[in-house]
């Protein structure tokens, strides 16, 4: 019996050793204590023993059993701080690397400078309207003196949905609106995207636009001079030239075409002003009393201007971009540097 306990101290002991994990030195204590356990089945023998021989072996018992309990709960302990040492490493945190940076969005040229044009002129009193970009026949031409057989009706210039539905062409149709519901004085810009059936180097089939009308009782082309060229030394600073050149639109009389002095060159002459001198950036005019008449407004009590100009031409200019297609690549190397 006493050689037996010696053996079972020695297994005993090992196989706490040998358990590398919590759940086995579970599995261990089970073995050894458990209701089948070998310690138990020691004690259980124990009715069989002698008198004389009973308090030795169960003092002996008793030993063993405490020094398995003293053994257990120190490779308990053991392999609890062995797992949280383990877990401590896995998750190490280096707090000296560099954060992870959040990837800011930024605005697209063509907006920015939307933005800049929306604020000069609600500077002066002008307020911002938008419209819808499918639009019926009569306010993208009809109210606009675009008669039926006008080249701007194209079908080589004009996306069209239906017989009298197209894409907006310019974003005028959102004036016409506006007049429609509102009485002079009125003051209104309308920036916006536009489409036309163009598409090459320098022309995409969707681009941006901003137009603006004043209307007023006795509004003068000094007043359309004096707006536009404020406008323009505004947006693209002091001490460049403008000149207003006779032109034509169905929609306006008098019309004009405005140029400022290149702003790329000075005005010696480069390749983006033709050599020229001049970048012709804006169209403008008197509002036609024919437009006037379309949205039952008396001619012979107001009188204003309008004018319009492209956004992308207006960025290109301002950022010095000379093609295009960046705009509508949406290539971010290009769109990061706004
Ligand atoms: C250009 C020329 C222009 C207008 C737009 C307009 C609108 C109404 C009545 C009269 Cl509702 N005119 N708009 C007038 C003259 C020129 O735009 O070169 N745009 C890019």
């Amino acid at each position: 019996m006493q050689e037996r306990l010696q053996q079972l101290q020695k297994d005993v002991l090992t196989s706490l050793q040998k358990a590398k994990d919590l759940k086995s030195l579970q599995n261990v204590r089970v073995e050894i204590l458990g209701k089948k356990g070998s310690l138990t089945e020691v004690m259980k023998g124990m009715r069989d023993l002698s008198a004389e021989e009973r308090p030795v072996i169960g003092n002996l018992v008793n030993n063993l059993k405490k020094e398995f309990e003293n053994s257990f709960l120190s490779r308990q302990l053991q392999l609890q701080q062995q797992d949280i040492a383990a877990k401590l490493a896995s998750e190490k945190i280096d707090v000296t690397l560099p954060g992870r940076r959040t990837a800011s969005g930024s605005l697209h040229p063509v907006t920015l400078v939307t933005d800049e044009v929306v604020e000069i002129f609600s500077r002066l009193g002008f307020a911002v309207a938008e419209g819808p970009e499918i639009e019926q026949d009569f306010y993208n031409f009809e109210a606009l003196n675009i008669p039926k057989d006008h080249p701007a009706r194209d079908m080589q210039d004009t996306f069209y949905i239906s017989d009298d539905r197209v894409l907006r062409t310019h974003t005028s149709p959102v004036q016409i609106r506006t007049m429609l519901k509102h009485k002079p004085p009125i003051r209104v810009i309308a920036p916006g995207t536009v489409y036309r059936r163009d598409s090459d180097l320098t022309h995409s089939p969707m681009f941006h636009q901003v137009e603006g009308f004043l209307v007023d009782s006795h509004v003068t082309f000094g007043d359309l001079k004096g707006i536009l060229t404020h406008f323009l030394n505004e947006f693209f600073g002091d001490g460049y030239s403008v000149r207003f050149r006779p032109s034509f639109f169905p929609f306006t009389e008098p019309s004009a075409e405005v140029d400022i002095e290149c702003v790329i060159c000075g005005g010696k002459g480069c390749r983006v002003c033709g050599k020229t001198g001049w970048l012709e950036i804006l169209g403008c005019g008197m509002i036609d009393p024919a437009v006037f008449e379309s949205v039952n407004y008396d001619a012979d009590k107001f009188s204003g201007f309008a004018f319009g100009m492209g956004l992308e031409r207006m960025a290109m200019l301002k950022y010095g971009v000379n093609d295009l297609r960046l705009f509508f690549e949406n290539d971010l190397r290009f769109l990061k540097q706004f």
